[in-house]
């Protein structure tokens, strides 16, 4: 009997279209009606589930009876009740390595955007307020040459890292579970706490994955550790950052700006974040390029049909 996948995302087309051709494919929609309903209803004889950007935890899935696979089409698998699933015996697979660069491109363009003021600029000259040369209101931070701070020195830490040392001369400090003598060896790294690597960096870039030991990691005693010259970026999770305490330092300008691509509660669509000029906001875009996110619908799709193939996924989460 064919195999039942439930799709609880937007996919890549042709992803999509090879899942059609080999299983019978059921897409969760939010226009017709509650997702968690959906996905309630339709898990309870699914074979396998695909996707990104949805909670499955007890509550939408308590009804599956035979899934064998919910393969994430992303990196960070905090959005999955793992303890459940485990105890359901559903395997979690993820898509790692494939979005690294993208997701350090993005970091650091959020990097150069906050401290050169780009948005602001940007709309600033298109509304015609450039009527005479730029002056200290227009004036951002520099970068080359100065001290970079990674907090989670993963995979995509350290590609921002490297990002930071080759081209921009930067002194790379870096706050992680354990050292990495050899990424550390390479960029002239130096390992440090939390306390000292936010005190001494002139850019401060969040980019470890979400657990319980860095969930609130920074608050508002960590911004107070911050330089008011500094600008400190969050590629990883918004729950690693308390937002408000952060809008707070930005009102009071005790940093200089935030680059911010993740958030407590998403999709965004107001918070005082859209009134700061010194507030940089994207829409979770770290590995949205058209390359990389076909690059993770593939390596999402095998870890799928290998599962349900028998196979042992190359991805799966521990
Ligand atoms: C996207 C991400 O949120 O991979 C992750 O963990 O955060 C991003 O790549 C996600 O993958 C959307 O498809």
């Amino acid at each position: 009997m064919t195999q039942k996948v439930v799709v609880f995302s937007q996919i890549d087309n042709e992803i999509l279209m090879k899942l059609e051709q080999q299983y019978h494919v059921v897409q969760i929609n939010p226009k017709k009606g509650d997702v968690n309903q959906q996905i309630l209803d339709e898990s309870r004889d699914a074979d396998g589930m695909i996707g990104a950007g949805r909670v499955l935890n007890e509550n939408n899935l308590k009804h599956a009876e035979k899934l064998k696979i919910v393969s994430s089409v992303s990196v960070g698998y905090d959005n999955y009740d793992v303890g459940y699933l485990k105890h359901k015996n559903i395997l979690l697979t993820h898509t790692p390595h494939v979005l690294t660069e993208t997701t350090a491109d993005l970091a650091f363009t959020l990097l150069m955007s906050a401290a050169r003021k780009i948005p602001a600029l940007d709309a600033w000259t298109k509304q015609g307020q450039w009527v005479r040369t730029a002056g200290p209101e227009q004036f951002g931070v520099d970068i080359y040459g100065k001290t970079l701070g990674i907090i989670g020195l993963g995979h995509i830490g350290a590609a921002i890292a490297r990002r930071g040392f080759h081209g921009f001369n930067m002194n790379v400090l870096y706050h992680n579970r354990h050292e990495k003598i050899e990424i550390a060896e390479q960029l002239k790294a130096e390992f440090c706490g939390l306390d000292e690597l936010l005190r001494r960096s002139d850019f401060v870039v969040i980019a470890v994955d979400l657990n319980a030991a860095s969930q609130s990691l920074i608050g508002a005693r960590e911004l107070q550790l911050m330089q008011q010259h500094a600008v400190l970026v969050n590629i990883s999770r918004g729950s690693v950052l308390d937002e408000q305490a952060l809008i707070e330092a930005l009102k009071a300008r005790s940093i200089f700006a935030a680059g911010l691509d993740v958030y407590q509660k998403e999709p965004l669509q107001s918070s005082e974040l859209f009134q700061l000029d010194n507030a940089v906001t994207l829409p979770h875009i770290g590995s949205a390029t058209a390359q990389t996110r076909k690059r993770m619908a593939e390596l999402a799709y095998k870890n799928l049909v290998d599962a349900l193939a028998g196979k042992t996924p190359r991805y799966a989460v521990k």
